[in-house]
């Protein structure tokens, strides 16, 4: 038994190329992965695909239209009074209250949510940054309501993904539809442009059953201020701003976070996380038992085939 842990993850006999909760001091280390894996798409301007290599983001204002920005939303409610009312396992709640927080596996709750999974103008901005078909690897809609919603502090999801879920390489993305506003008062996103080239070791060990605790707050797979403040004192920090059905793409190894929504409206956002078929999950890097299904797909790997294609 090693002197940190029963499950100390450096007996893991694979090469790990981004050790991080290894009780190793934090570091910044550099990407090792490319950031797109294929071409520009026809949806996109040369000048946005050079953007979002640059930045790690790509923000695209009413990407949905407002009738199907309604269809989702009514989607999105229905799964919340549907869970909510059995706090059924895919339900997260908010720290200081019953409000749900977030839903997850929210595509395979709702047709129309699996719909959006499947937009084929989605999945060629997907599949063109990924260089593959995809798969979901998660899906949630993340509520933040009025006065309630507690923040989401600074992380990188790749470092959550890795060492919790086992995903190899640096060749997944979230794309972020927002039903709601997304201003500066209700707890908008915030990204530290061109983060995604660095990766930022965690320090301490990954706690059993973490997922429990850090999808309300999370504690562990977080930066220290030292290493935010290099990052930030470089890059700064950008939060796209827009209105409903706004979608922010976003590398897995950005870093980002988002405030408090201390306003009375909701920022009301649904997340889609599509992963290569060339990067589907291993064991967790950091020793313990997988994730359950429903934060991290490794059943329902159905590649994502456009609707109507
Ligand atoms: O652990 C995860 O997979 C989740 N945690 C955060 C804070 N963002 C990504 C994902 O929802
Ligand atoms: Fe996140």
């Amino acid at each position: 038994m090693s002197a940190l842990s029963p499950r100390d993850p450096r007996e893991d006999p694979r090469e790990d190329r981004y050790p991080s909760r290894v009780g190793g001091e934090a570091r910044v280390l550099p990407r090792r992965d490319p950031v797109v894996y294929g071409a520009c798409p026809a949806l996109l301007t040369d000048k946005q695909w050079a953007f979002y290599q640059r930045d790690g983001y790509l923000f695209l204002p009413d990407f949905l239209a407002p009738q199907e920005v309604r269809v989702l939303a009514r989607a999105t409610e229905e799964l919340r009074a549907r869970l909510g009312e059995h706090d059924a396992p895919e339900i997260v709640r908010e720290p200081s209250s019953r409000a749900v927080r977030s839903v997850f596996a929210a595509h395979r709750l709702s047709a129309e949510l699996d719909a959006l999974t499947r937009n084929p103008q989605l999945l060629a901005i997907v599949e063109a940054v990924l260089g593959s078909r995809t798969y979901v690897h998660q899906s949630r809609v993340n509520y933040k309501p009025g006065f309630e919603g507690k923040e989401f502090y600074w992380h990188s999801d790749f470092e959550t993904w890795h060492v919790e879920d086992g995903m190899p390489s640096m060749r997944a993305l979230s794309c972020s539809v927002s039903l709601t506003e997304n201003n500066a008062f209700n707890g908008a996103v915030m990204v530290v442009p061109g983060s995604h080239k660095h990766y930022l070791t965690c320090p301490g060990l990954t706690p059993e059953g973490h997922y429990q605790q850090s999808l309300v707050r999370q504690e562990y797979g977080v930066p220290t201020h030292a290493q935010l403040t290099t990052l930030i004192d470089r890059y700064g920090i950008a939060s796209p701003l827009g209105g409903p059905g706004s979608l922010l793409l976003f590398d897995c190894n950005l870093m980002h976070g988002s405030n408090s929504n201390i306003s009375p409206y909701p920022r009301n956002n649904v997340f889609v996380v599509f992963n290569s078929v060339q990067n589907r999950l291993q064991a967790p890097y950091c020793g313990l038992p997988a994730r359950p299904e429903h934060i991290a797909s490794r059943e329902h790997t159905e590649v994502r085939t456009p609707m109507g294609g």
